[in-house]
């Protein structure tokens, strides 16, 4: 053991949270090891702007050319409570240097069981819980669903249009876009129905949320069965299909038709989850308490950690043993997300995910109010996107939302986009950015918006 590891992570010089750019973007370094990356590193892995991180703190990223950028996209919703968070980064230092590695199946450890009872206090509803934990979303995503299988003695796994549950050969087949997600990976897991997302902006005018679950509700009762359908799956805002907020209504439409018909719901919950929309889970907001409910990203500040909570009597159904993997609830993402839990207490990053939805809204009205191609803003909280359309049509304009991001980018402002005809501009900013500092990034997004639209 080290006993000087936590003081050498703790003394790196604070980062001033300031966007400063000293070189273009990508600068020499980063150019040098993108060359050096063509030759090591599978193409098929990509990377939105190929700059390349040495340090981190809060919503400031700093390359290795010395160029501080502002990050918007929290590595895609996950680092909620900033780059480099002092409890995080202390908890990981101490836990590492006691032992990193046991394997919880084999020599279990206080620090799950505390994640465990954690998630089952902060997650909706008041019975009785309990938690199993991962690596990733997509497996924490495949382990609900065997969860549900398992539970109800149904194999059924319906899903929505536009969802995005993850890359494993399961979670492909619940992934509703084929570029880049499934071409030609397949086959796909058998046993997976899709139905209709309600998403206000392209379903019929007027369309209500009740009505969007009849149509759903329908296409399950005609495709599936009832007697045939193990569980629902759905995101209650969608991620990566292009932040679509279902019209009010719809969760808890289909949350009771679940109940009604023995058929677990379950909410992923990994890229809205923990105060990201403004509460803890997105499923807050309408009092949809979900049978298993998926999380992982934002739950340990940046360490790979992800879990399925659920009700008692389904979780206790599956046998001893059943669930599990090698590296499942590591003891240091178990530490970082006790402290990064705490750090969303103690900032109340709910409120702060509250405060930044309403600024980010407020600059996206007046560039709606000055461009007609951007055709809808949506989101809650610090989750909020602009959808990006022919000028006085609803047709999608991908090409202007991946202008509009390598703008950004060239001026030192991490931006994302989504969607399913990826036209949708998605901002996701650590909850701890200052004002003045996402003031200054939404200034290079509109300047950008105001150049490329
Ligand atoms: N469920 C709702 O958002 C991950 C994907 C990035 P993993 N979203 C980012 C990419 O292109 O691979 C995600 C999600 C929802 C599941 C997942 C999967 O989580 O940790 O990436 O496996």
């Amino acid at each position: 053991m080290r006993p000087d590891a936590t003081l050498a992570l703790v003394t790196t010089a604070p980062i001033s949270q300031m966007r400063r750019l000293v070189t273009e973007l990508p600068g020499p370094k980063s150019k040098a090891l993108d060359a050096r990356r063509s030759s090591a590193v599978a193409p098929g892995v990509s990377s939105v702007f190929p700059v390349y991180v040495e340090r981190g703190e809060g919503a400031i990223l700093v390359d290795v050319d010395g160029n501080s950028l502002i990050d918007l996209g929290s590595g895609i919703a996950v680092v909620s409570v900033g780059h480099a968070a002092a409890p995080v980064v202390d908890a990981v230092a101490e836990q590492i240097a006691k032992f990193a590695h046991t394997c919880f199946m084999v020599s279990p450890y206080e620090q799950y069981v505390a994640v465990c009872e954690a998630l089952n206090a902060r997650t909706p509803g008041d019975h009785e819980k309990r938690s199993a934990l991962f690596s990733s979303g997509a497996e924490a995503v495949e382990n609900a669903v065997k969860i549900a299988r398992h539970a109800t003695g149904r194999q059924g796994v319906v899903v929505f249009d536009h969802a995005y549950h993850g890359r494993t050969n399961l979670t492909m087949a619940l992934t509703a876009k084929n570029m880049p997600y499934r071409h030609r990976f397949g086959p796909f897991a058998p046993e997976v129905y899709r139905v209709s997302m309600s998403y206000p902006y392209r379903d019929p005018e007027g369309m209500t949320g009740a009505e969007a679950a009849a149509r759903a509700i329908e296409q399950i009762e005609r495709q599936v069965g009832v007697e045939n359908t193990g569980c629902v799956l759905i995101e209650p805002i969608q991620g990566e299909g292009g932040f679509i907020v279902p019209a009010p209504g719809f969760l808890p439409a289909i949350s009771a038709w679940c109940t009604a018909n023995g058929v677990a719901f379950i909410a992923d919950e990994i890229q809205t989850g923990f105060c990201r929309t403004g509460d803890w889970f997105a499923c807050n907001d309408e009092g949809v308490v979900p049978d298993l409910i998926t999380t992982a990203k934002a739950m340990a500040g940046g360490m790979p950690l992800a879990a399925v909570t659920g009700q008692a009597d389904l979780m206790d159904k599956v046998h001893v043993g059943g669930l599990g993997g090698t590296y499942g609830g590591n003891p240091v993402a178990c530490v970082a997300a006790l402290a990064s839990m705490q750090m969303m207490d103690d900032l109340d990053l709910g409120a702060a995910a509250k405060r930044i939805g309403d600024q980010i809204s407020q600059r996206f009205a007046a560039m709606q109010a000055d461009h007609p191609g951007i055709g809808n803003i949506r989101g809650r909280g610090a989750m909020m996107a602009m959808e990006l359309v022919k000028p006085g049509t609803m047709e999608p304009d991908a090409d202007a939302a991946k202008r509009i991001v390598a703008a950004c980018h060239r001026a030192g402002v991490v931006t994302l986009s989504c969607g399913s005809f990826g036209n949708v501009l998605r901002l996701l900013p650590p909850l701890v950015i200052e004002p003045e500092l996402l003031d200054d990034g939404l200034g290079v997004l509109a300047d950008a918006v105001t150049a490329e639209l």
